[in-house]
């Protein structure tokens, strides 16, 4: 049975030039610094983000935990949305590993926290309080259905956190499927932050890896961390090739992914009982009928050849990719709508 595996981006296969490139790869020891592949993805990277530096990590996951730490000391306090990734999914590395307090704020269904609430939220100095140091924002926004913040929020935020001497640090995993949806360059959506990080495994489909960009100092204090995580990596221009491929082929097409989420979005939301959010980037979140828990729904549209992931009780993700084409999309939705019941 065909499959149309809509989990995640991260599913996407490295293409054939990516492939080409890691067989060429010029590698040396990128724990000395040695590996030209990896320095030049790493200029390039903090070049498209506009700051001073950059450092290679293996995921987005590491990235966002080295930014935490890098920017805080054990004790302090950060500010996140309650819908954040780093909150909700890296398995509480923050406080485990970075030894932070995580004060969670609500994310609004556009990703956005409210300018006064992050306001409200920064300590003052007390005897019993963590100091507050960083706030974490996220575009486009994972679990707010792949919401992107603007540069004006972006810079607002950014404003608010630093009138109270805190730093910013954007996960921006999907980054670019914000700068696309926007159509303004990278480099302006992180403006205003002090750091950011990008993904170029998901969307982007190289086969791993993540890049942290922000002040020379600062990533100095991450590439440190990184070591003391274990994500030195030695030849790691191997797949450092793949991710400056990807930067160089595979951002523009990422256009082609919102326009399938749009489609599918308008043929799920045909199907009685589906409660569907409209897709800002590549990533369709919808709500079920009472009478179809997610985890079910999800088991029988796999059992028809659809992956989909729950990520509620009530709600699905499906994310659009490269290796699913414009027709599957249409096939999907046809499946999807023999699990759920009759159009409307
Ligand atoms: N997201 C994954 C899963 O963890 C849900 C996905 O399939 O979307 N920040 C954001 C906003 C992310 O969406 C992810 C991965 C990460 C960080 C972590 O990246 P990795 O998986 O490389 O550690």
């Amino acid at each position: 049975m065909k499959t149309i595996d809509l989990r995640s981006d991260t599913i996407t296969h490295p293409t054939r030039e990516m492939r080409e490139a890691m067989f060429r790869a010029e590698v040396g020891d990128d724990v000395f610094s040695e590996d030209p592949t990896v320095n030049r993805l790493e200029e390039i990277s903090a070049e498209l983000t506009g700051k001073e530096a950059a450092v290679f990590t293996p995921s987005g996951t590491m990235s966002n935990l080295i930014a935490v730490m890098s920017h805080t000391r054990h004790g302090d306090e950060i500010i996140l949305g309650d819908r954040s990734h780093i909150f909700l999914n890296e398995a509480g590395g923050a406080a485990a590993l970075g030894g932070v307090s995580l004060r969670t704020v609500p994310n609004n269904p556009d990703g956005t926290i409210d300018i006064d609430i992050i306001e409200g939220a920064v300590r003052g100095r007390n005897l019993h309080w963590p100091p507050s140091k960083l706030l974490c924002i996220e575009n486009s926004h994972n679990f707010c259905g792949g919401a992107v913040l603007d540069v004006e929020y972006t810079t607002e935020a950014a404003s608010a956190a630093r009138r109270h001497g805190l730093s910013v640090h954007l996960d921006g995993a999907r980054i670019f499927n914000a700068a696309v949806s926007l159509g303004v360059p990278v480099i302006e959506l992180c403006e205003p932050v002090d750091s950011v990080c990008f993904c170029l495994s998901k969307g982007l489909s190289a086969p791993v890896g993540s890049v942290l960009c922000g002040s020379t100092e600062f990533i100095n204090r991450a590439r440190k961390l990184r070591k003391m995580v274990g994500g030195g990596m030695r030849q790691a221009g191997v797949i450092a090739a793949a991710g400056i491929v990807c930067l160089e082929t595979c951002v523009e097409r990422l256009a082609e992914d919102h326009r399938n989420a749009k489609s599918l979005a308008e043929g799920l939301s045909q199907i009685h009982g589906l409660d569907v959010e409209r897709p800002e980037t590549n990533i369709v979140m919808f709500g079920m009928p009472n009478s179809l828990p997610a985890a079910e729904f999800v088991k029988e549209a796999a059992a028809v050849g659809v992956k989909l992931i729950a990520v509620g009780p009530r709600r699905v993700r499906a994310v659009t990719h490269r290796m699913v084409t414009a027709e599957e999309i249409g096939e999907a939705v046809k499946l999807i709508s023999g699990i759920v019941g009759v159009n409307r």
